[in-house]
């Protein structure tokens, strides 16, 4: 996979895709990312790459000719024509499910603007518009690194443990649940039993029955579209159950005090 990113602070970018599974990704030539400055493509002495809005009005727009002709020279640097996203607060909410389909992208430009807004026709580069959330950002650049790193670990080959992304929260519409390591007990904090007995299904049952758990408490809404075979059908009843059970007991599931 090429991803291109076009910024006007391509400094903003070495410290996240030089590090961790990006950087690893990186090097085994399973995606290859470079950042390309818009300043690069900015006329005249002083590289102007905003100007006034039309009309008037308060701050800068981003010039639509740095964004276009930044766009035509990854054209040519890949001799093929890429899928272009730009990144906006306007554009359709970043899930999931939408990195896997931005994974699938041979070639994938990132177009992330700045300034108080961009010029109207910078959307006609674009095949999609994308949003991380109901928030405004000083610019689309933390966008495009959340967008890029969500999506890279769909990538074939990318996450060392073939299976580890299909075991993510939201991989299967559910949160992942609980997961514990050495050791067995500290300050008084047990793991549970059943992860010490070395039953291989019913820890993957009881695996299962927690992430339904967890998703019934924490996010609802996410079980009416969530893939529920009939054995998780099952098991979420007697969740539902058991919570019941613990609310009628007063059980607050006990936050560790400190003292
Ligand atoms: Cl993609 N860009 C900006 N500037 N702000 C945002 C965003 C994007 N997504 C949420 N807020």
């Amino acid at each position: 996979m090429d991803v291109y990113i076009l910024t006007l602070f391509p400094g903003m970018f070495p410290p996240v895709v030089n590090a961790s599974i990006i950087k690893r990704a990186q090097e085994q030539d399973l995606v290859r990312i470079r950042t390309v400055d818009l300043r690069d493509f900015a006329r005249g002495a002083h590289k102007t790459v905003d100007d006034y809005p039309y009309g008037g009005g308060p701050g800068m727009v981003l010039k639509p000719e740095p964004v276009f002709e930044a766009v035509d020279w990854v054209r040519q640097d890949l001799g093929r024509n890429p899928f272009v996203a730009l990144l906006t607060p306007q554009g359709q909410s970043f899930n999931a499910d939408l990195a896997k389909e931005l994974a699938e992208k041979a070639d994938l430009v990132l177009i992330a603007g700045h300034y108080e807004g961009f010029d109207e026709r910078i959307r006609c580069l674009a095949h999609m518009e994308v949003s991380i959330g109901d928030y405004v950002l000083t610019g689309g650049e933390l966008a495009a690194m959340v967008v890029l790193d969500a999506s890279i670990r769909f990538v074939p080959g990318v996450l060392g443990d073939k299976d580890s992304a299909l075991q993510d929260s939201f991989s299967d519409g559910l949160l992942e649940g609980p997961q514990y390591t050495r050791p067995a007990e500290y300050r008084g904090l047990k793991v549970p039993e059943i992860l010490l007995t070395g039953r291989h299904e019913d820890i993957s049952r009881w695996r299962r029955k927690e992430a339904i758990r967890r998703t019934l408490k924490r996010r609802p809404e996410l079980l009416e579209t969530a893939c529920l075979t009939f054995e998780d059908r099952c098991l979420l009843e007697q969740v539902i159950n058991e919570e019941k059970a613990n609310e009628a007991r007063g059980d607050n599931c006990g936050h560790y005090q400190t003292n």
